[in-house]
């Protein structure tokens, strides 16, 4: 067996409670069953090369298969569930094989080495995933029904037992990347250097990663979703800021760490501790009922009183927040929720599917529900020097409480975003991020 006695157990708890679920949505929606497709991997134009490929998310909520391709999972109420597993006879290539745990012994399982669809029963089926219109029609299945993809999507907000256990190992492995990261900073190391210590300590080749590692050296750390790996040293160190994650069975980490090189100013050094402060504080209020859009808002007005408190605004913190300067400094949500995907379905929903929109003065906010246990969401306060966004408050009635001098003093550091993940518990939280 590859995994722990006790996560096969939790594993097989979660799919009681799926099975009990997915009949509840398919019955309340009208339908005899749902066939879930796992998706594949897309060829180039002109090419025989793929991209990079990511499992779709209501096939992995059952079934441990990350990266598995051209497969099928049919849900019935009331049968056991049939996994039609790709598996062809291919010398190129080391064909797939199913892990042997226990989980095995709840699906009906159908090895295949086409990649067509199972037949489907009578009855009214829809179809989820990646799938074309045509493959729907011959199936006779409605393709991607709104309302019950939103149902399914629900199902996905509360973690189970065996979710949570997942998404604190995926967190473990990444912080070990982490760490690494770190010390190859300190010893002088390249972006890409330091990218590749991060993959070696995490354990993870880079095509597996949940989302594409941000590692910013110096004013990179100011770019958002810096894409990039340096090949070269800098000569002079003042920041570096890693953003980058893990996956285990599916469930990811989305970790972000900021650390001050040799060359890092004080001040710089300070407002690392602060920004880790907020965030800290953040996840010290979190329990079910609070309102995530709340809390955002408050890390706008202690952003505000941060940059006050370092002389970096000549305003009050409420000024700050209320002529969008601290947007400019941090223009992004305070984070969102976690899964299966790093960004998690259903955020900015409502139980009964009505959507909640992101207010209009905070577009980029991935999470406005009300926060309920089980919910794994990301607490991740940034504090950045983004010339694009300051630019244009320089000629802005704004510009006159900035304190520019102090502003291009930090520049050269890029920014700081502290990030972790936390499971929202009935009477609290639980913080799935190790301490550093
Ligand atoms: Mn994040």
């Amino acid at each position: 067996m590859t995994v722990s006695s006790s996560l096969a157990t939790l594993h097989l708890q979660h799919l009681t409670s799926l099975e009990h679920a997915y009949q509840q949505a398919l019955d309340a929606h009208g339908y005899t069953g749902v066939l879930l497709y796992s998706g594949h991997a897309r060829v180039h134009f002109g090419d025989d090369q793929t991209a990079s490929f990511s499992t779709y998310g209501h096939f992995l909520h059952w079934v441990p298969l990350p990266g598995s391709e051209h497969c099928w999972l049919l849900i019935r109420p009331g049968q056991r569930p049939l996994l039609r597993w790709y598996a062809p006879s291919d010398f190129w290539h080391l064909p797939p094989e199913l892990p042997d745990e226990p989980w095995r012994d709840r699906f009906d399982i159908e090895p295949a080495t086409e990649t067509s669809p199972p037949q489907l029963p009578k009855g009214r089926f829809a179809v989820l995933g990646d799938v074309d219109g045509e493959t729907a029609a011959k199936l006779g299945a409605e393709l991607n029904p709104e309302a019950l993809t939103v149902a399914l999507d629900e199902l996905r907000v509360r973690k189970t037992p065996y979710e949570v256990a997942c998404l604190r190992k995926a967190n473990a492995r990444a912080f070990a990347g982490h760490l690494a990261a770190r010390e190859a900073f300190d010893a002088g190391a390249a972006e890409l250097d330091i990218q590749l210590a991060y993959l070696a300590a995490s354990r993870q080749r880079e095509s597996a990663v949940p989302y594409q590692n941000i590692i910013g050296v110096n004013r990179h750390a100011g770019v958002l979703h810096y894409q990039h790996y340096d090949l070269h040293p800098v000569q002079w160190h003042y920041s570096l800021l890693v953003d980058a994650g893990h996956r285990y069975r599916g469930y990811c980490a989305d970790i972000t760490r900021t650390w001050a090189g040799r060359e890092a100013s004080e001040l710089f050094e300070q407002l690392i501790e602060g920004v880790t402060r907020l965030q800290r504080r953040l996840i010290d209020s979190l329990a079910p009922g609070h309102s995530y859009l709340a809390l955002h808002e408050r890390m706008h007005r202690e952003l505000g009183e941060l940059l006050a408190g370092h002389g970096i605004v000549r305003c009050s913190a409420d000024a700050a927040v209320a002529q969008g300067i601290t947007r400019a400094f941090c223009p992004h949500g305070l984070g969102h929720l976690l899964g299966l995907q790093v960004h998690d379905v259903a955020g900015r929903r409502l139980a009964d599917g009505s959507s909640l929109p992101a207010p209009a003065d905070h577009p980029a906010l991935r999470l406005t529900r009300e926060l309920e246990a089980g919910m794994v969401l990301t607490i991740e306060p940034g504090c950045y020097v983004i010339p694009m966004l300051l630019a244009p408050l320089r000629d802005a009635e704004a510009g006159r409480d900035i304190v520019w001098e102090t502003v291009e003093s930090l520049a050269p550091h890029g920014g700081i975003r502290i990030e972790d993940n936390v499971v929202i518990t009935p009477d609290g939280h639980d913080n799935l991020t190790p301490k550093s």
